[in-house]
């Protein structure tokens, strides 16, 4: 969706299509006549990218200007997608560079397909930095997104007789048009070596630390722009190459390979992503990239800070950092490093200063994903950066047994080393101690960080916790995702909700318009029949648009459940033939996402969908009434595409173990209704859009909580349940996996045994739900209210709303009034 922007270079067509040809001649050195579609997107690309050039220049210049504070929002992962429908919309050049092609024969659609999703980052955390890094553009933040510019992001999923297999991605096998490569910005990182104690000349004593092994870091910049073009900001990631290229002496002595060592070992710290989400990775490599990222990126804010100002006492109040989960936390030692090693601070005014610059946001509360390194290899690595820990937690414990009058037992719970088995430093307590704001990603969430993980963190420091809901940009997971929804609203209630999301509200006076509700299915019939084209492409099962389109798409989990639904499917298709006279409501149940490649399980729950769905869709007796697809290589850009198409979103994962979720509100956006549990951001989501218009099920969090404690037999839930028992039978039996009659044994065994994701225990209530979703379906001007409400009340999950409350709460930076 175009934003109607004032340019100072007039859009025209005709200057559009005369700048894309330029490009296309004298930056990609292409005669049009043997241009090559990437030639095209290449040029097409350096031509939107100059358009935004004047706006990033003047946006960097108004904040040394201005002198205003600055954000830094640190992160391992950006998953950004495709940038050029992004950046074209919120500058209003799609339409006129869309005629400019038109001219040159060129199909913009067919380019915007091309480009390749740049998926630096794994699932949610990852993309809730993609969704901030644009409202903050949008809100007129001066930020910078810090990261890694992978050279392989996540892994391309492929299916191989139902099974995932994972096959390197390459998205910058044709260049990035988008990037600049700064080598004037290029750092020295260090690593290993020693510390030395040193006295100055003045006599001052001081520790300096002698790394041994080295490389660079070269920034690459790409710019984020705004809705509107109202800011363009940076997102600066960072690139590991060898000191010296290549070791002369070792090649001239005939030791080719030998030579080029070292640049492999510096490269292979920003070589790959890695693949896992929810589960620390926990290799000394992910330590070099943590590392790696949070030196460079600190070593650029401290250079830019001292240009501006001079020193350094002013940090906090002109940086904000945001510490995207405990992946860049090494960043706290590292600043005390450089204030105090490198600038001969004293240690307390540093402590002060690093505390007020870090803030740190927690994703997680699965023990599992909760980040600790071994000492021994912290000490071996980043010497200097130990002894700075060990001094931090003396002040810490220091003060929690003074003033807090901790004992034993939470002095041990608060520590940042971990006594238990082989001594590790914990990166969560770290990240916590050095930041002067901790939030959690929904209030729910945030609650039980209270509660678990930092609860005696949060006794020490009871006014640092706080809650920032996460959202979605709604320019991205509305206005672009679904032109043909954003079409038919601006039409109703006209375009105000485009700079201000919270007007959809003015869609609630509609809801009961059969007019309006029959024009809002037909958008939603549209983008379906979009997506049963694809899944007839992709998997050549054909699917009808009428039928109520049921998705789950997310990365693959136990704790989200994916096996549930699909037990249910199983559930649904022993019922469909047991009573074909019944009036069963048409479904088809889209699947997508991926596993971590060492995760057994969740590559055991998509072979086991692939596996029901051939039966199903294969089954006279069905008579198409229920439809299985599990979509491979789920991606932002496939997102985008199934997202709008979707009549009811699948969000159950087990109470108290989805931090937020943001996929939640994407669905929300695009008129989905929701069948989920209380949690995460659901709980938030039922109260804004009324409990009539989401289905809710399912145990509660204190209830998982009391049956976990309790060690509760799980087989009675089966016992109970004969519908459950039977599918589970099938399942576990070989109904669906005659080649290997025992591939679920173990899988669905763990359901009687443990069940410690209450698959079982929440079966007849899922079912139960998944019973009501189908009788307001077949009430048509029902289920068509439902979704009306759910796109009218979605203003509170915009990210320009979460975005102003980490910019008054946490960062403190002055927002545009305009
Ligand atoms: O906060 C973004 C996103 C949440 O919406 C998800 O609920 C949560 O699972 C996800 N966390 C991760 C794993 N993090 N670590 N470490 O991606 O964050």
């Amino acid at each position: 969706y175009d934003a109607p922007t004032p340019e100072p270079r007039a859009i025209t067509v005709e200057a559009l299509q005369a700048e894309i040809l330029e490009k296309l001649t004298y930056s990609i050195g292409k005669d049009p006549i043997v241009a090559r579609r990437h030639d095209w997107l290449a040029a097409t690309i350096y031509a939107v990218r100059d358009r935004i050039m004047d706006r990033w220049m003047e946006s960097s210049r108004e904040t040394w200007r201005t002198s205003n504070k600055r954000v830094y929002y640190l992160s391992l992962e950006f998953l950004i997608g495709r940038l050029m429908r992004d950046a074209m919309s919120n500058v209003g050049l799609m339409e006129p560079v869309r005629e400019a092609l038109k001219n040159l024969k060129v199909d913009l659609d067919d380019l915007l397909d091309l480009e390749p999703d740049a998926a630096l980052g794994n699932g949610g955390l990852g993309r809730l930095a993609a969704c901030f890094m644009e409202s903050m553009s949008t809100l007129q933040i001066p930020a910078y997104g810090y990261g890694i510019r992978y050279a392989h992001g996540l892994f391309r999923q492929e299916m191989s007789e139902g099974w995932q297999v994972e096959l390197p991605e390459e998205w910058l096998a044709h260049g990035n048009p988008w990037e600049f490569e700064r080598r004037e910005s290029a750092y020295e990182i260090g690593f290993g070596g020693h510390v030395e104690p040193v006295t100055d000349p003045d006599g001052t004593a001081r520790q300096e630390w002698r790394p041994n092994d080295h490389l660079m870091a070269v920034a690459f910049d790409t710019p984020i722009v705004g809705w509107r073009g109202a800011r363009v900001n940076t997102l600066r990631l960072w690139s590991a190459q060898p000191i010296d290229p290549i070791l002369l002496d070792k090649f001239n002595s005939g030791d080719h390979i030998g030579a080029l060592e070292e640049s492999a070992r510096a490269e292979a710290i920003t070589r790959v992503l890695y693949p896992a989400d929810s589960t620390a990775a926990g290799q000394e490599l992910r330590l070099r990239q943590e590392f790696f990222f949070s030196s460079a990126s600190l070593q650029d804010i401290v250079r830019r800070h001292l240009q501006q100002y001079g020193d350094l006492g002013s940090l906090p109040e002109k940086v904000a950092v945001q510490l995207n989960d405990t992946h860049p936390a090494i960043s706290i030692a590292e600043l005390m490093r450089i204030l105090v090693d490198l600038n001969g601070m004293r240690w307390a005014d540093a402590w002060k200063i690093t505390k007020g610059v870090f803030s740190y946001t927690n994703h997680t509360l699965l023990p599992e994903a909760l980040e600790s390194w071994p000492v021994a290899l912290l000490e071996r690595l980043l010497p200097r950066h130990m002894q700075i820990i060990y001094a931090i937690n003396a002040d810490v414990l220091t003060e929690a047994r003074q003033r807090a009058k901790f004992g034993d037992d939470q002095i041990a719970r608060v520590s940042l080393i971990d006594e238990h088995g082989g001594r590790r430093v914990r990166m969560g307590q770290l990240a916590f101690v050095g930041s002067h704001a901790i939030n959690g990603v929904s209030a729910l969430h945030t609650e039980l960080m209270k509660q678990t993980v930092f609860s005696d963190l949060h006794k020490l420091y009871p006014d640092r916790i706080q809650n920032k809901t996460n959202g979605i940009t709604p320019r991205r997971w509305l206005m672009q995702c679904n032109p043909g929804l954003t079409r038919l609203i601006t039409e109703r209630i006209g375009p105000g909700f485009l700079d201000d999301i919270d007007k959809l509200r003015g869609l609630e006076a509609h809801a009961d318009d059969p007019v309006f509700q029959e024009q809002f299915a037909n958008v939603k019939t549209a983008n379906k029949a979009r997506l049963a084209r694809l899944i007839k492409d992709r998997l050549g099962v054909t699917v009808s648009q009428d039928a109520l389109f049921d998705v789950q798409i997310k990365r693959i989990h136990e704790y989200k459940r994916q096996l549930l639904n699909i037990i249910q499917a199983v559930a649904a298709y022993d019922e469909i033939r047991a009573h074909p006279e019944r009036d069963w409501v048409p479904r088809v149940k889209v699947f997508a996402g991926k596993a971590a490649p060492s995760y057994w399980n969740a590559k055991l729950i998509i072979k086991l969908i692939n596996d029901v769905a051939r039966v199903i869709n294969n089954d006279p007796a069905v008579r198409g009434l229920l439809k299985v697809v599990f979509l491979p290589n789920y991606n932002v850009s496939a997102a985008e595409i199934i997202v709008p198409a979707a009549d009811l979103s699948e969000q159950i994962s087990t109470a108290g173990m989805e931090a937020s979720g943001t996929g939640n509100m994407k669905f929300m956006a695009n008129g989905a209704v929701t069948i989920g549990t209380m949690d995460g951001a659901n709980v938030e989501m039922h109260k804004e859009v009324g409990g009539e218009n989401i289905v809710i099920f399912g145990l509660t969090t204190e209830q998982v909580a009391e049956k976990r404690a309790k060690s509760e037999v799980p087989s009675g839930a089966i016992d109970k349940s004969p519908r459950l028992k039977e599918a589970l039978d099938s399942i576990s039996s070989g109904v669906f996996s005659p080649d290997d009659r025992n591939r679920y044994r173990d899988l669905i065994g763990g359901l009687y045994d443990h069940d410690w994701f209450m698959v079982a225990r929440d079966f007849d209530a899922y079912a139960a739900a998944q019973a009501k979703v189908d009788k307001l379906w077949l009430d048509k001007p029902r289920w068509n209210r439902m979704a009306i409400l759910n796109t009218a009340r979605v203003g509170f999950f915009s990210s320009d709303r979460t975005i102003r409350q980490y910019a008054e709460d946490i960062w403190e930076v002055p927002l545009a009034t305009h």
